[in-house]
């Protein structure tokens, strides 16, 4: 039910805006604003008209869930809405708490003055859904604060605090007290009379000397090559904001409402908005009562303080819940409570977080030596070394110390949870919390479900992603669960591909020109291959007949080149440099093996990469979703999305599949299949799927 309610104090009118959970601008808040608005104005007895929000916020803009249907366009439009607003001939206040962010912040541009809490939100983040704001946005703020400024925010897509906002002139004053009727309070302070009236599109003063500096948007636009690279909005974004500069108001309106059209029936809009949904799909779990119990996370503990041990204390320290790090011998507990000290310096130093914050936190952190100083932590969270029986013993000495509340998480990255669970009495209590390297940095969380995982430990672990700043995404348990499991059949693809004539940077350009932000082998050796190897090793002497993969990464970390970490991987890399070289000495060891067996070398394309690498993984993901091991297509979308740079734009590799068609990916994979054999059986349900002319997203 949306609604806008309307009070009277003293003559000034509070239109309130009420469509929970964030007053979303859909057709019906749209229309029920109209009409209180035109009612206000209509009001000989009303003299100034405040808008605010109900609930958790102003507004979080335009409804995104309508783009698409008719009622995205359906009259009054916000513009219409806006355009009325500025043109009032009666002062109009925002009155903005929590987030006003994309056509919540446009109606407050409309308004003649913007009164907020500190704590507030403002920003235009249409760029992260492939769009650009499409309601004056690009054209009013270029006219309320600096131009740099404005596109900062516009093209970036980051919201920026009021306290920020008031220094910038966006926000008038910043209320003190309640915020209506701080709001109501500017409005009688106001002059009387046209004085008060402040129509947005009339303010030139900032325009000004940007009209002298044309060369500010050349030099933006080389500034944000790197992090706009593939995407069409930011670009697009800053054309219109150079266009607030060289056309008349109107005309900048009209240039900005045809991009934004554009940009709205665009495949890279469609996969970021698939993908804003998705994240958030993601935290709904099939089958758990939504009243499922979640248990009170306010003390933890991290058994191991290496990389990823390290970086979890982190989390859970940046979060405001006191954590402790326990490591066997104290010398390695020096050195992993120093890593993280140097972490949070560096953090400091790049100004991301204050001396206070860094202080706060380390004292958050505390180092032990010894189990019978854990004390009583609700969750325990092991990231200690990849080996299966060090783990059960692990969890049952944790089972026998720690009280039955305690929640016991396993940061591996491939093992069976169940049987890590089964070395306790409380498998009900036990569950995967993968994290990925550099934990305190990288948003996603999988966390893995074992057969006796209990609703309540799903659901107070999926909070605690939320709690941690993570995207949490709840998988099943199997060999490398839904991230490692479809990487394994793409870096497996990569490999192949050099053995039949591709060279490591030709294989990395196709990846990175299709959007990652590297390719498997310049990944490989940023993570170091040493890893890869050890598990290869093991699983070798496990299951010795296993699957067939390249025997090339084995040789070259028999020489000891573990990737960045030796200077010398797939690449080499001079001194202090992070710049992968291509290397003649892997050229030759590359060619050497593929006569070894016996391949014929040709050459291979950019789109034979991408067929052989995503279209593999996809596969792989099409049996995941099969055999239940991840909800949703939506949800392997999140997870390659947040925890393997997956390019936003094309949604993830299941959306991207049905946008490629599935009767293409099944088609590539059945021929691959006929040539290659047994590892890349087309998965029924993508043949299913292509049969039946459906996708991913009709499931
Ligand atoms: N439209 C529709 N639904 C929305 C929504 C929106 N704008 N924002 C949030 N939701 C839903 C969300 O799907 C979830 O639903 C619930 O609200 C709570 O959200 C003309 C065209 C505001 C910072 O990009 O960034 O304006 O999962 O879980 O973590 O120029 O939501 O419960 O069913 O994210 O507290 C521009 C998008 C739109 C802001 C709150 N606006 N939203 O975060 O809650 S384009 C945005 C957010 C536009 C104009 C253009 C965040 C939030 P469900 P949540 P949260």
């Amino acid at each position: 039910m949306s609604t806008v309610t309307t009070s009277n104090i003293s003559g000034t009118v509070v239109l309130t805006l009420n469509h929970a959970p964030v007053n979303g601008l859909g057709w019906a808040l749209r229309t029920a604003l109209f009409k209180a608005f035109r009612d206000a104005m209509a009001d000989a007895k009303v003299t100034a008209i405040v808008l605010t929000g109900a609930g958790r916020m102003f507004s979080a803009g335009a409804d995104i869930s309508e783009f698409g249907t008719p009622k995205s366009m359906k009259p009054p439009s916000l513009p219409e809405i806006i355009n009325m607003i500025e043109a009032a001939e009666k002062p109009v206040v925002a009155a903005i708490h929590g987030n006003a962010l994309g056509g919540g912040l446009e109606l407050a541009l409309g308004c003649h003055y913007r009164v907020a809490q500190g704590s507030a939100n403002l920003g235009l983040p249409e760029v992260s859904l492939g769009i650009i704001p499409g309601a004056g946005g690009t054209q009013r703020l270029p006219r309320v604060i600096a131009v740099e400024r404005a596109l900062d925010m516009i093209v970036s897509g980051k919201p920026i605090k009021a306290v920020n906002a008031e220094e910038l002139g966006l926000v008038d004053s910043l209320a003190d007290g309640d915020l209506v009727e701080s709001a109501v309070k500017f409005c009688g302070d106001l002059p009387a009379g046209n004085a008060a009236l402040r129509p947005t599109r009339e303010r030139e003063d900032n325009l000004g000397p940007a009209r002298d500096k044309p060369e500010i948007f050349d030099s933006y636009r080389k500034s944000m090559a790197r992090r706009a690279r593939g995407l069409d909005a930011p670009y697009a974004a800053l054309e219109c904001v150079e266009a607030s500069l060289a056309k008349v108001f109107d005309d900048g309106l009209q240039f900005e409402r045809d991009t934004f059209k554009r940009l709205l029936a665009s495949d890279q809009s469609r996969a970021l908005r698939h993908a804003f949904f998705a994240e958030r799909a993601a935290t709904k779990i099939d089958g758990l009562p939504k009243v499922t119990a979640t248990q009170k996370i306010e003390c933890a503990a991290v058994i191991g303080c290496g990389t990823m041990g390290g970086g979890i204390a982190m989390n859970f320290a940046n979060a405001g819940i006191p954590v402790t790090v326990l490591e066997t011998e104290d010398e390695l507990l020096q050195k992993g409570v120093g890593v993280i000290r140097k972490n949070y310096a560096a953090s400091v130093a790049k100004g991301r977080i204050s001396q206070e914050e860094m202080d706060g936190c380390m004292s958050l952190i505390s180092g032990i030596a010894s189990f019978d100083q854990l004390g009583e932590p609700d969750v325990v969270i092991e990231a200690i070394f990849e080996k299966m029986d060090v783990k059960k013993e692990l969890f049952s000495k944790l089972d026998g110390l720690m009280p039955a509340k305690t929640i016991l998480a396993t940061n591996t990255s491939t093992l069976d949870v169940n049987e890590i669970a089964s070395a306790t009495g409380r498998p009900e209590k036990v569950i995967g919390t993968h994290f990925f390297s550099p934990a305190n940095v990288m948003r996603l969380q999988e966390n893995v479900r074992g057969e006796k995982t209990s609703d309540e430990t799903i659901a107070t672990t999926m909070a605690l992603a939320k709690k941690l700043g993570k995207v949490g995404v709840l998988v099943g348990v199997c060999d490398g669960f839904v991230g490692n499991r479809m990487l394994h059949a793409y870096t497996r693809q990569a490999n192949f591909l050099l053995e039949e004539g591709a060279l490591p940077q030709e294989v990395d350009k196709a990846i990175f020109d299709f959007g990652f932000p590297m390719g498997p082998f310049a990944m490989g050796d940023l993570a170091g291959l040493d890893v890869g190897w050890l598990i290869r090793k093991a699983r070798n002497k496990e299951k010795p007949n296993n699957l067939r993969y390249s025997p090339i990464a084995d040789r070259i970390c028999e020489k000891g080149r573990f990737g960045q970490k030796t200077s010398a991987g797939w690449y080499r890399y001079e001194e202090s440099s992070r710049t992968p070289v291509p290397d003649p000495e892997i050229e030759q060891l590359v060619v050497g093996i593929s006569k070894e067996l016996g391949f014929e070398r040709r050459s291979i394309g950019e789109q034979e990469v991408i067929e052989r690498c995503i279209y593999t993984m996809i596969n792989e993901g099409a049996k995941i979703l099969a055999e239940s091991i991840a909800q949703r297509p939506g949800d392997i979308d999140t997870v390659w999305l947040y925890g393997y740079g997956f390019p936003r734009q094309r949604g993830g590799p299941m959306f991207y599949a049905d946008s490629v068609g599935l009767k293409q990916v099944y088609d590539v994979i059945s021929a691959l299949y006929d040539e290659h054999g047994d590892w890349l059986e087309p998965a029924p349900l993508l043949k299913e799927l292509a049969e039946a002319g459906k996708g991913f997203g009709d499931l």
